[in-house]
């Protein structure tokens, strides 16, 4: 068991999944801290340069990961990011991967500009299941959890159920 006082959770999924969206809920509700890796990495420059093609950052994870080493050691943290296999094992208690329906998502994506390669491949990545299975591969499999975020209803729903979790973990750990 680990020794932090709270736990930290990551919420993973394809983009636009509705990782940010249950996150800044969930930070709201339960004072844990939102840890947004897209903004890290681009703040804390924990990246390689820019991908014009794909319009992201090419992240470097040893640089990633030092920058957030000591804070989340401490607990208290849900990590956002739409990969979750460079984490320690050690540092997380739960792991959250949101699906939803590929219309769902082609239309979110096609809200945000995405160029068509970058579209097409975030599509492909939520049908072939990726971040499920890397999730499973990654983590001990009581601890992955596979919620659907198709609707705001079910983003309620999916919200409660990791307050619940939470509210046990906290019961646990003070036994
Ligand atoms: P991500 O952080 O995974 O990229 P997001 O939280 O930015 O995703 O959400 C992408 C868009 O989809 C945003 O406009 C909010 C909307 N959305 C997210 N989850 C939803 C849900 N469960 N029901 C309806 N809309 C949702």
């Amino acid at each position: 068991m680990a020794s932090r006082s709270k736990p930290n959770i990551i919420v993973t999924g394809t983009p636009g999944v509705g990782k940010t969206t249950h996150c800044e809920i969930l930070a709201e509700n339960t004072g844990l801290k939102h840890l947004s890796i897209n903004e890290v990495v681009k703040d804390r420059g924990c990246h390689d340069g820019y991908d014009e093609e794909f319009k992201s950052w090419i992240v470097n994870e040893d640089k990633l990961l030092d920058a957030i080493e000591d804070e989340v050691k401490q607990g208290g943290y849900i990590i956002d990011w739409h990969a979750c296999d460079l984490f320690p094992k050690s540092w997380i208690d739960l792991v959250v991967v949101l699906r939803v329906d590929s219309t769902q998502l082609y239309d979110r994506l096609k809200a945000r500009n995405y160029p068509e390669a970058k579209l097409q491949e975030n599509l492909d990545s939520e049908i072939m299941e990726v971040l499920l299975q890397e999730a499973r591969d990654s983590y001990d499999e009581e601890i992955v959890v596979e919620l659907t975020s198709n609707s705001t209803e079910e983003m309620d729903s999916n919200v409660a159920r990791i307050e619940s979790w939470l509210a046990q973990w906290k019961k646990n750990s003070s036994e």
